[in-house]
């Protein structure tokens, strides 16, 4: 039987995710955004996880699209039709940013090497973004003629605004994970290895908290970007009113209260 090209480890309510394509720097197949899909979909779907952590076997985070793959890789034949990348964008990369992006429960991205093209882009639209200090994040796409997708035009200038954005994927340099962490483009660098403990800890601490609340934060401020102050003031009213009705709220106010430590339970 051939390996799974995502490995899926379960520690408490956190489920680590490792794309598993070492050999190729875990690019995308359709088979690997097939499995991808398919994990995130029974992880969302599972009430014992409470945090997904998203990160590479071997020495990579992920390549982004494997450029071998006949799905995408030009035909040389004279005359033969282009590949149609719109597809794939429409058909996978769109789909899997949407499915992270509407979690349940919040995800992390623990970045254990280089990060290219669509592989960038998967790691920069998790809520939380934790790399090895000798990781690093590479806009690959104009190298090929290509733009950044996988959310990469929406997401870089809200993250570190539009000149860095537009420097960083017109010149497609390779941007170390410490520069990354510097200019606000990722949440926090760590010593190679202490990776995969740092994420664990983030992970439980963000399994503990009130999976709710992150999810709506985690909407609200991206919501806010395309809002006015008024309306951003309405949604703020809305989701509290939401969110003070539930289970959490009660549970987080009482323990407070208590000085004990809360156990949330809302999803
Ligand atoms: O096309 C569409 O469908 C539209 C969607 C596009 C989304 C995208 O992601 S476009 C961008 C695609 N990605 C890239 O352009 C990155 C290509 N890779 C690299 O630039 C470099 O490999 C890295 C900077 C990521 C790492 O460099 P390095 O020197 O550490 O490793 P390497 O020697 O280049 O690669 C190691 C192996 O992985 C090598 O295979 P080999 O020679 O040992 O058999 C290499 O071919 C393979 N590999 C790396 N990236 C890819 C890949 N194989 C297929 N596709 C890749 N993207």
């Amino acid at each position: 039987m051939s390996e799974p090209l995502v490995l899926v480890g379960n520690a408490g309510a956190v489920r680590t995710l490792s794309l598993n394509r070492p050999a190729a720097l875990n690019s995308f197949t359709s088979e690997l955004h097939a499995e991808l899909l398919a994990a995130l979909e029974a992880a969302a779907a599972d009430a014992e996880v409470r945090c997904v952590v998203l990160t590479g076997a071997g020495r990579a985070f992920c390549a982004g699209q494997d450029l071998a793959d006949p799905m995408v890789a030009p035909d040389t034949t004279p005359g033969a039709a282009p590949k149609d990348l719109g597809h794939v964008i429409e058909k996978l990369y769109g789909p899997l940013v949407q499915r992270i992006r509407s979690m349940p429960v919040p995800v992390v991205a623990a970045v254990n090497g280089v990060a290219a093209g669509a592989g960038a882009n998967l790691a920069l639209c998790c809520d939380l973004v934790l790399a090895a200090r000798s990781a690093s994040f590479i806009q690959a796409f104009t190298k090929i003629g290509l733009v950044p997708d996988t959310g990469g035009t929406w997401l870089l200038p809200r993250l570190v605004g539009p000149a860095r954005a537009l420097g960083i994927a017109m010149l497609g340099d390779k941007l170390p994970a410490e520069e990354a962490a510097r200019i606000g483009l990722i949440w926090q660098v760590v010593d190679d290895a202490a990776l995969a403990d740092a994420a664990a800890a983030l992970a439980g601490r963000l399994a503990a908290m009130p999976s709710r609340a992150l999810v709506a934060t985690r909407a609200a401020m991206n919501a806010a970007q395309t809002m006015d102050l008024d309306t951003a003031l309405a949604e703020e009213a809305r989701l509290q009113r939401e969110l003070g009705a539930a289970n959490d709220y009660r549970e987080g106010v009482e323990a407070f209260r208590a000085k004990r430590a809360p156990v949330f339970k809302d999803r």
